[in-house]
């Protein structure tokens, strides 16, 4: 019995060790204001809890040792000798650990929230549904998926909105998570301050394919920033498309684009906007974007993730699906 519990613990490391970089290593390597005050108090609270469980194991040891059983040792039956000033010490400690606790956590998890209320430089909806994103940027007339779009060193309100379940937005690297709920309006204020692409997900099961409701955030220089805006402003119309691509765009408007727009204003259609779409890195938040991944998404969506939104498209053959594929990536 002994053996099988020790086995278990050894077997409970695994999944410990390896849970993915995700939440193990990028909650502590914070690239954002939010995320690194939290990575503070992450540290404040383990180190207080190392503190508790280093004089535990000490005393533990010590008792064992000084209170083991050996010849013409007897057990004293009830503590005689109480000892007021140690019961006192372990009384009063726990409440002081305590408040060293309480006081910045509280003080963070207030501030963050008058501040998530507080004027931003940027405004983005953020609007999650079975099992994608959106971002709409109201002040700037744009609205994208699956890969959010920052300023470095600006602070951006974040005002989630959910159209079906409790779905929850969490960037590890940027700061913590909150729960996005159907008929509320929650808002988050995230101050990015490194360049880079962080891994974003939800963080609440909300169904089948909960684990691949992922999105990115691109961190980016302002000036990038606002090239990025312009590009997608300005459109591909004036793109020159091949023959092969031109069919595929005609296909599209006559299958896909009742869901997706490929424009970049708000349209608010029932998919994800695909203006801009050849640059992302992945197809649906999860494969990467290349014209075999793509044509393999459309043919099957649910193969990829189950329960989406987006279904089969029926009758079309293997070269209208290359087509398709061939266009989507005009969309510069
Ligand atoms: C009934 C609405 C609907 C139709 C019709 C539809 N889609 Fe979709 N599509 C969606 C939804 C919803 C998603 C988001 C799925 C997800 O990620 O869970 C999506 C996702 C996608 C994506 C990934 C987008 C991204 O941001 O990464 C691509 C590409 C795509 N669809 C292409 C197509 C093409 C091409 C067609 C036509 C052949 C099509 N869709 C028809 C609803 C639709
Ligand atoms: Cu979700």
């Amino acid at each position: 019995m002994r053996r099988f519990s020790l086995y278990f613990l050894l077997l409970l490391t695994l999944p410990l060790a390896g849970c993915s970089p995700f939440s193990s290593v990028a909650v502590l390597n914070p690239k954002g204001e939010q995320a690194k005050e939290q990575v503070d108090l992450i540290t404040l609270s383990i180190s207080l809890m190392a503190l508790v469980f280093l004089v535990v194991l000490i005393l533990f040891i010590r008792f064992v040792y000084k209170y083991r059983q050996r010849p013409g040792y007897t057990p004293d039956p009830i503590h005689q000798n109480r000892n007021k000033k140690f019961e006192l010490i372990w009384t009063i400690s726990p409440f002081i650990i305590l408040f060293i606790l309480a006081v910045p956590m509280i003080q963070t998890t207030f501030g963050e929230e008058q501040e998530s209320k507080s004027p931003s430089d940027l405004t983005v909806k953020v609007t999650a549904s079975h099992y994608w994103w959106r971002f709409e940027y109201p002040g700037q007339g744009i609205e994208t998926a699956e890969e959010l779009h920052l300023p470095k060193g600006k602070k951006v309100t974040l005002v989630l909105h959910s159209t079906d379940v409790i779905h929850s937005f969490w960037v590890p690297q940027l700061g913590g998570k909150l729960d996005v709920i159907p008929g509320r309006t929650n808002k988050l204020s995230l101050t990015p301050l490194e360049n880079g692409t962080y891994q974003g997900k939800c963080a609440e099961l909300c169904g089948k394919s909960h684990a691949n409701m992922r999105f990115k955030v691109k961190v980016e220089n302002e000036d990038d920033f606002n090239s990025w805006i312009a590009g997608l402003k300005s459109g591909n119309q004036t793109q020159s498309l091949s023959k092969s691509e031109a069919e595929g765009k005609s296909l599209f408007n006559e299958n896909c684009l009742t869901c997706h727009a490929v424009e970049a204003q708000v349209e608010n259609k029932k998919g994800p906007n695909l203006a801009g779409f050849a640059e992302r890195e992945r197809v649906a938040g999860i494969l990467p974007n290349t014209k075999e991944h793509l044509e393999d998404w459309m043919k099957d969506p649910q193969k990829f993730k189950p329960g989406s939104e987006m279904p089969k498209v029926k009758g079309l053959d293997k070269k209208e699906y290359e087509k398709l594929a061939e266009y989507l990536q005009t969309l510069h």
